[in-house]
């Protein structure tokens, strides 16, 4: 691996180039300028009241702030708060969406409809909504307000924690982590941290355990399957990912954010014929719309529309001088986007209350006239383009990779029989036998303090290699997308005899891109599909599964490793630890977690390291399990690979070099 590379995706190398010619900072020079406080950086720093902040550092456990709060509760708040966040942007978005369910189901959003209608009675009956003789549009009225009772209601616990297999709510019960309501976590969490509330650091992480399930099981899963009704379950799509997406001859569109609804629309508007006539009219060929971050993987994954890649491409996108507007929602969107595009004829669109940006034009997104303003934003690009400067247009020049992404829950259980016989059986046995030696969930963000994608890249070849089924979402999917990693073809050729079989028979890459970042709630999903299916014990803890974010960054990342832990699956982080201070919470988090939970939160960020840790995992759960023995090579041959190297020539990356 090249470390030393600020990132290994090429293209973005040459726009870095671009960026140093022109004397225009990027996150990756600031990172460089600004080292991290190392004090925040390893969560000993408190800045809870105003008797602060104290900064606990280099001291042992007993260390205390001026209130007398110790290391440990320090940083076991310091978390507890940034689950408290990453949950509360899940659940939020999930809200919005729930609120656009309600006004369809009233008829009040006339450009949006139910598009899955299965699904929506699907979910109808894990909320025990009764849909005989009621209309779609009334069973998504009663979906939606039982959807938004879950964030406030004052009773019981959430309806999606019966989703979760038996084993595991006994356990959450057990342990008094069972989430109540959204809302009522994040709320309760931000009090118990202020000063002077929850003194053991054990009983503020499980608070933490507590949000972050209200988001794994509450927010996420709730946005997941109300995106799915609304807009379409995935299922595989073919598209183009790279920096190079962008047309010359097109005004370029960006859509950049995490919300899929304003998007939806903008799909729709970038293809209407009239738009089409107007976009003719200033010069240009048509509207080509591209996606960036997670709202590009909400797109990719239902309509197969490119990806620009992920959080670290917003700056190197605009620096093509090709983007005639780039339009944000929430999340992940970096302030100096906003500068950037003084530099050049970029329009940044904001569309939410919640997200203003200085120099931003403000189009504010209302789903009962969502096709309209969609339109006005496309209108607003296309007449943005001629005032692009072509002398200054840059080409990273590197061909976009192939792209098939899409692999919903739904899919994955197609995939293995159709609609006659669809079920997770020949995916057990695949691992019982040890054709599969395991799963991991390789997610998360981008980080400019890592070679961009280099921890992504390295352990998704190393993973399928060792016969490890990969399956992806959020920055980590962009980052496999670029480099040409999910395609079965390419990615057939590096992985493993055992896997490479199963994938052959069932005609799926060895790499499965699940979605954006909230649809981390569909791992959760298939994980206890999995243990349903027996042979596997009957709970998601003890399966031969792990989840890595080797370059997170992101609050969310960590509320996703939590409620990852809390529901059984070990979790490995690189890019370093906000709770390295405190030697007793790594102590609860890599080893008492294991004897509550049957799952540990590991950070690690040497990338060797963390995938010996990963397949030490995955073939310890093996041996608890009683299942056979993970043999390298047991299945397949030799001559298979070689065979398969003659025909494609190399095992190179479709960029021709080996990142
Ligand atoms: Fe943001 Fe979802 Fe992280 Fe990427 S992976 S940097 S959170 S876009 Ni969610």
């Amino acid at each position: 691996m090249k470390e030393n590379l600020k990132s290994v995706d090429p293209a973005a190398q040459v726009l870095l180039k671009v960026a140093g010619q022109k004397h225009i900072a990027t996150a990756f020079e600031r990172a460089e300028k600004l080292k991290p406080c190392p004090i925040g950086h390893q969560g000993a720093c408190c800045k809870m009241c105003h008797m602060g902040p104290c900064r606990l550092v280099g001291k042992e456990e007993e260390a205390e702030g001026v209130c007398g709060a110790t290391l440990p509760v320090v940083t076991a708040r310091n978390f507890a708060r940034m689950v408290a966040a990453g949950t509360a942007a899940h659940s939020d978005h999930a809200r919005d969406l729930a609120n656009t369910l309600l006004a369809v189901g009233r008829g009040e959003a006339k450009d949006f409809q139910v598009k899955d209608v299965r699904k929506l009675n699907r979910v109808a009956g894990y909320l025990g909504v009764n849909v005989e003789g009621k209309t779609v549009n009334q069973v998504a009225e009663e979906v939606a307000l039982r959807f938004l009772e879950q964030f406030g209601q004052q009773k019981g616990e959430l309806a999606y924690n019966a989703r979760a297999p038996k084993k595991r709510q006994e356990i959450w019960k057990k342990l008094g982590i069972a989430p109540r309501a959204i809302d009522r976590e994040c709320v309760e969490m931000l009090h118990r941290t202020t000063m002077g509330v929850d003194q053991e650091m054990e009983n503020i992480m499980k608070g933490a355990l507590r949000a972050a399930l209200a988001d794994g099981w509450g927010g996420s899963m709730m946005g997941t399957d109300i995106s799915d009704i609304l807009f379409g379950t995935p299922k595989p799509v073919r598209t183009k990912a790279s920096l190079d997406v962008f047309l010359e001859d097109h005004v370029n569109l960006v859509v950049h954010g995490h919300e899929p609804s304003f998007a939806e629309m903008l799909v729709v508007a970038s293809e209407d014929k009239e738009i089409e006539a107007y976009a003719k009219s200033k010069g240009a060929k048509g509207v080509k719309l591209i996606g960036m971050c997670c709202t590009a993987n909400e797109i990719l994954v239902r309509h197969g529309i490119a990806t620009a890649g992920g959080f670290l491409q917003q700056e190197l996108g605009l620096l093509t001088g090709m983007v005639e507007a780039m339009v944000v929602d929430v999340q992940c969107i970096m302030p100096a986007i906003g500068e950037l595009a003084k530099k050049y004829h970029t329009k940044i669109v904001t569309t939410t209350p919640k997200g203003k940006m200085k120099d931003a034009v403000h189009i504010e997104y209302d789903e009962h006239h969502a096709l309209d303003l969609a339109k006005k934003v496309v209108r607003l690009a296309i007449d943005n383009f001629p005032n692009r400067k072509k002398e200054g247009v840059v080409h990273a020049n590197i061909k976009p990779a192939d792209v098939i992404a899409g692999f919903s829950h739904e899919y994955i259980e197609y995939m293995q029989g159709g609609e006659y016989r669809g079920s997770f059986r020949p995916l057990n046995d695949a691992i019982i036998a040890g054709r599969i030696r395991g799963v991991v969930g390789l997610a998360g963000c981008n980080n400019p303090r890592i070679s961009q994608d280099s921890m992504h890249n390295f352990l998704t070849r190393e993973l399928i290699k060792n016969d490890v089924l990969v399956v992806q979402t959020g920055c980590s999917a962009m980052a496999s997308a670029k480099a040409g990693y999910l395609t079965p073809e390419m990615a057939m050729e590096q992985a493993g005899p055992g896997l490479r079989q199963v994938c052959e028979a069932i005609g799926i890459p060895p790499t499965l891109h699940m979605g954006s970042c909230v649809d981390n709630s569909r791992i959760l999903t298939v994980a206890t599909a999995i243990a349903m299916e027996g042979g596997l014990g009957d709970d998601i803890g003890g399966l031969p599964a792990v989840g890595i974010a080797p370059e997170w960054m992101s609050e969310k990342a960590i509320a996703i490793g939590t409620y990852f832990v809390a529901s059984g699956v070990p979790i490995i982080f690189g890019a370093g630890s906000p709770v390295s201070a405190s030697k007793s919470m790594k102590e609860l988090m890599e080893k008492k977690w294991w004897e509550q939970l049957n799952a540990g939160f590991y950070f690690e960020e040497d990338p060797g390291k963390v995938l010996e840790l990963a397949l030490k995992l995955i073939d310890a759960a093996r041996e608890k399990l009683k299942i056979r023995k993970y043999e390298p090579g047991a299945f397949g041959t030799e001559r298979v690979l070689l065979d398969m190297k003659a025909r494609r020539g190399s095992f190179a990356t479709p960029h021709g070099v080996d990142v």
